[in-house]
């Protein structure tokens, strides 16, 4: 038995609020777990303070699936973005440890490698077509197989995934209240096509073209994008309407063959079950740190496997590197692994977590460092208090709210 003896919770904000969980053994070995929620973290910080944390003093680290189980169903009221990113963040922890008591990176526990690299996309994104175009190239030129592009929209002052004056990475939160953005579907439906079009002109088809509508769509507008995009061949329009409506997907899916990605929003197999088992996406998206943890995850793209159906995990800059390594172990071993989101994290997170995943020519690998591979530095992350921060709400031009 290998006892935990403590489980502790660092709020940090290098670069952006991160929630880190640490669990230590009684044979001294620590295991790190993503706790953030963007623009919610102080919620999961409290649910693993007031109620989690006490609960693992005593217990068998190794029991990762017993522990996933006792939060689970001890908790009651199941599911959730805040329950279930706690129970994530206990379960990389325990994934951590007992990958660094064995000796062996996480991959390894998980059957091994199905693969040499994870393939990952990055974000290219412009003000407008011009800037875009010049983002694209770079990501090309270092050597990217797949890129995601996001443009601003003509009309609109703000959008979403276009970083913001000195941001490196994209960040949406911002201001210690919800910004309010306008948005209309009317030009952006006008636009899409237009702008990935132009990247298809200038850049043709020999590498992989993603989008994220981000959530902001009826069926039927998305149905319609879809097929004015077939002719760029995307690799995955994501998140056309809102995810928790499955059953819209249908829709979506008898008016066009564009491939669709959905998932980041999700925390358990059922809010994915019906997509998954109707064949309704070609993607699912669910992380490491928002569904559970790589116990559940793994159960995820279990289903997902038998309906063909590829993983796509999200992998914004507001999941720390405990939850990219995590996803990167992961994605290393399951068969039906697709592509990994890699946005990447605003500096000063390298003084924070010490990572040992690397990119080269278009692939990342979590490398062979016993568990995950990464490590915080307790002494830097208190050097970045806590920064409230809030995610945008978008507003129509009528004043009513709308999909961010
Ligand atoms: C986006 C995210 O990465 C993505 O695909 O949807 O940037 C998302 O907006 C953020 O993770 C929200 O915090
Ligand atoms: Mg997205």
């Amino acid at each position: 038995m290998t006892k935990i003896i403590a489980a502790d919770v660092l709020v940090t904000a290098p670069g952006r609020n991160y929630v880190t969980l640490k669990v230590t053994t009684d044979e001294g070995v620590v295991g790190w777990g993503d706790a953030t929620l963007n623009g919610r973290e102080l919620a999961v910080a409290a649910y693993l303070r007031e109620h989690v944390c006490p609960l693992l003093i005593g217990r068998d680290a190794h029991r990762i699936e017993d522990l996933w189980q006792y939060l689970y169903k001890g908790a009651y009221w199941r599911r959730g973005p805040v329950t279930m990113t706690a129970i994530a963040a206990v379960d990389v922890a325990l994934w951590d440890i007992k990958g660094k008591l064995a000796g062996l990176p996480v991959y390894q526990l998980l059957g091994g490698a199905a693969r040499d690299g994870v393939l990952v996309y990055g974000h290219a994104s412009g003000g407008d077509v011009a800037e875009l175009l010049d983002d694209v190239a770079r990501y090309l030129d270092r050597g990217y197989l797949a890129v995601r592009a996001q443009s601003g929209v003509p009309g609109l002052d703000k959008t979403y995934g276009i970083p913001g004056a000195g941001q490196t990475v994209y960040e949406p939160a911002s201001g210690a209240r919800p910004h309010e953005d306008l948005w209309d579907t009317a030009p952006y439906l006008r636009f899409a096509p237009e702008m990935l079009g132009a990247v298809r002109e200038r850049f043709g088809f020999g590498f992989h073209l993603l989008h994220d509508v981000h959530h902001r769509l009826s069926p039927a507008e998305a149905g319609r994008l879809g097929r004015d995009l077939e002719p760029h061949r995307l690799f995955w329009l994501e998140d056309p309407t809102p995810a928790e409506d499955q059953e819209a997907f249908r829709l979506v899916r008898q008016h066009t063959t564009t491939p669709l990605a959905v998932g980041e929003v999700f925390n358990s197999v059922w809010d994915c079950r019906q997509l998954i088992t109707e064949r309704l996406i070609d993607y699912i998206r669910t992380s490491v740190s928002h569904a559970g943890g790589i116990t559940h995850l793994r159960r995820i793209f279990a289903l997902a496997e038998l309906y063909g159906v590829r993983t796509g995990s999200h992998g914004a800059g507001d999941l720390s590197p405990v939850s990219l390594s995590a996803a990167l172990h992961v994605d290393l071993s399951v068969p039906n692994f697709g592509i990994q989101e890699y946005m990447g994290h605003a500096e000063p997170a390298s003084e924070v977590f010490h990572t040992s995943y690397t990119l080269s020519q278009g692939y990342l690998h979590p490398g062979e460092l016993p568990g995950l591979g990464v490590e915080v530095d307790e002494a830097a992350a208190a050097n970045f208090p806590y920064d409230p921060k809030y995610l945008p709400v978008n507003r129509r031009r009528d004043g009513s709210v709308h999909d961010w």
